[in-house]
C-alpha cells in the first residue's frame, strides 16, 4: 500500500517523443476514413418505412433508405414475374412488408408473407413473382444489381435515395 491513492482521470500525460510518428498515422487513418475533414457528423434519424413507400409508385425499381457497412437498406414495391437471375457474389435478404412474394427457385418456390424474410445465397438462380404488389425490404450489399447476372430493360443502375 505504498502507492499513492491518484486518480488516473487527474493524471496529464504527455505522449512520449517516439509517439509522434505513431499519432501522425493515426492522423492518416482518419483522414482515410472521412475524406473532407469539415464534413458534418454523419445525421441520425429513424426512418419510417410507411412513410418512404408512400414517395415512389414505380415497380421493380428499389430505392435506398440506408446505408451500413457497405451494406444497403432499400424499399422496392413488385408486381408481376421479376426475370430469373442469380448474383455471383452477393446474398440478398427480401424482408416482406406488404403482401405474398412467391419466390421461386429450380427446384422449387416459396411464399414469403408480410413479417417472414428469405435469403437468397450468392449464386442461387431466383425469380421473385409478386401476383398483387408486394412492398419489401431488401438488405445486400450497395455493389448488388438487382438483375444479377441478366442485363436488361429491368435493370436499374442508379438507384434513387429516399
Ligand atoms: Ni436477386
Amino acid at each position: 500500500m505504498s502507492a499513492p491513492n491518484r486518480s488516473p482521470t487527474l493524471t496529464v500525460a504527455r505522449p512520449p517523443r517516439w509517439d509522434s510518428r505513431r499519432r501522425a498515422e493515426a492522423a492518416d487513418a482518419a483522414e482515410l476514413e472521412s475524406p473532407n475533414p469539415e464534413a458534418a457528423p454523419p445525421s441520425v434519424d429513424k426512418v419510417n418505412l410507411a412513410e418512404k413507400l408512400a414517395l415512389f409508385s414505380e415497380h421493380w425499381s428499389p430505392r435506398v433508405v440506408g446505408d451500413l457497412n457497405g451494406q444497403q437498406v432499400k424499399l422496392v414495391k413488385l408486381q408481376g414475374p421479376f426475370v430469373w437471375h442469380h448474383h455471383d457474389a452477393e446474398d440478398e435478404l427480401f424482408l416482406v412488408l406488404h403482401g405474398h412474394l412467391r419466390m421461386e427457385l429450380k427446384d422449387r418456390t416459396v411464399d414469403v408473407k408480410p413479417g417472414e424474410f428469405i435469403i437468397i445465397p450468392r449464386g442461387v438462380e431466383h425469380r421473385p413473382v409478386a401476383e398483387e404488389e408486394v412492398h419489401v425490404l431488401l438488405f445486400e450489399p450497395a455493389s448488388t444489381l438487382n438483375t444479377g447476372n441478366v442485363r436488361g430493360e429491368r435493370t436499374v443502375e442508379n438507384l434513387q435515395r429516399l
